[in-house]
């Protein structure tokens, strides 16, 4: 991002920022103390961006194409880049394979170094048969009744590892469509067991400092079990595994009404919480913008997470925090740079919470204190000391009017042409 183009831009909002600045320190009741704890961890609050999520997925029954979109690992940096240029949010990508196999890893290292990148978490994918693959998915992968095709999946996450070891990545990420259609397709306790067995192989071949996370999901369309549909499944698989393995928590992966934030503090006190797949949804997997339909259920889930960071007694490892999304109707760069938004919100909120006095409400059991202290931080409007975070850090005040301002899109059309389709989803 050509940094001057930004500067004069800036320029243009900053008197209104700096009022915007004041009046939120008075109303937040917020020294100068207290306003630079809290920019200054709205800063350092970083989100990786999916490498899946810059095109314009589509749902299963159209794909409505947003022009300029990028059609090589390359292209999708580039694209990162500029998120974290303008929101200063996004200092890493999460890779899917074989969606974004890195051809060249040195020079793929040299572009994520020039756009201040780097590799999160890889991600394997045994939920689709490649044109080369012997073995077909069809009927699982890991929990597969035939060890030809666990071994062979087993190998692939292997092989992923390999990847994410030459872009210095830690964290290998397993989401399994392994499942059944009808009762009677699975023998339950024996497709988690050969599950089990798999999952373990490939984390005894992980390199000792490398991570697992265990995403789990309750169904997908046409399915009646999944292997992995819940976080106790999740957890005893991570247990199983060893203690570099945890639990993945994507907001979509959920059925209807369920207290994910609880989920949240449960796996923070078993110390295994280990990852966020951030998004949006009303009903299903919807992968819409995080915090767009439930912004205090995203407030609740971060509540959990700066309380449980505030106490000693949680023992629990780095949470890996990542966007999982994909794109419809939304301009894909728009809609990342929207989440990243909601996210930073829903944390500054967070931090906002008068804990002392919610710890003695909570002693008193004084239900309506308890409420009123948690929604006097919801309510508040966190947007100026976003925005101060993002001109600290050299961002743009307002990313997305920048990108319309910028005619950035436009641009990206006239370069890579409109029909230009992403890997992905
Ligand atoms: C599955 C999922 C998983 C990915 C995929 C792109 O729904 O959330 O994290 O592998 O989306
Ligand atoms: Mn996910």
């Amino acid at each position: 991002m050509n940094n001057s183009i930004l500067e004069v831009a800036n320029e243009q909002g900053i008197a209104r920022h700096q009022q915007q600045v004041e009046l939120a320190k008075d109303l937040l009741e917020l020294n100068d103390a207290a306003f630079e704890n809290i920019v200054g961890k709205i800063e350092s609050f970083q989100v990786a961006v999916p490498s899946w999520a810059l095109g314009t997925g589509g749902t299963r029954f159209g794909r409505f194409p947003a022009g300029g979109e990028p059609s090589s690992l390359e292209e999708k940096i580039e694209d990162v880049g500029l998120i974290h240029s303008l929101t200063r949010a996004a200092n890493s990508i999460s890779l899917h394979i074989p969606w974004d196999i890195p051809k060249d890893a040195a020079a793929i290292q040299q572009l994520l170094k020039k756009n201040e990148l780097t590799i999160d978490s890889v991600n394997s994918n045994t939920f689709q048969d490649q044109k080369e693959q012997k073995r077909s998915y069809k009927f699982g992968s890991l929990c597969h009744t035939d060890d030809g095709v666990r071994q062979q999946a087993i190998d692939h996450n292997i092989d992923v590892v390999q990847h994410g070891v030459k872009l210095n990545s830690k964290v290998l990420t397993i989401w399994l469509a392994d499942g059944s259609n009808f009762p009677g397709q699975h023998h339950f306790r024996r497709a988690f067991a050969r599950t089990l067995d798999s999952l373990q192989k490939i984390y005894r071949s992980m390199p000792a400092d490398w991570t697992m996370l265990i995403e789990y999901k309750p169904y997908e369309p046409s399915f009646y079990s999944m292997i992995i549909p819940d976080w106790g499944t999740s957890l005893k698989l991570s247990d199983a595994c060893g203690e570099r393995a945890n639990v993945l928590v994507d907001l979509g992966h959920h059925l209807p009404n369920t207290n994910i934030e609880q989920i949240v503090g449960r796996l923070l006190h078993f110390g295994r919480l280990g990852g966020f797949h951030f998004n949006g949804s009303q009903y299903g997997d919807d992968d819409l913008t995080t915090g767009a339909i439930k912004p205090y259920q995203l407030f609740l889930i971060f509540h959990e997470l700066v309380t449980g960071a505030n106490d000693s007694s949680v023992k629990n490892p780095h949470v890996a925090y990542m966007i999982d999304a994909s794109h419809n109707l939304k301009d894909p760069i728009e809609d990342l740079m929207n989440s990243l938004e909601n996210i930073r919100t829903a944390y500054a909120k967070a931090l906002l919470v008068d804990f002392s006095a919610l710890e003695k409400a909570q002693q008193e059991n004084d239900v309506t204190k308890c409420e009123q202290i948690l929604q006097a931080a919801f309510l508040a409007d966190v947007r100026p000391l976003l925005a101060e975070a993002r001109l600290r850090s050299g961002g743009s005040l307002d990313p997305i009017n920048f990108f319309r301002t910028q005619k950035i899109r436009e641009g990206l059309i006239s370069r890579r042409g409109k029909t230009s389709i992403a890997t992905g989803l």
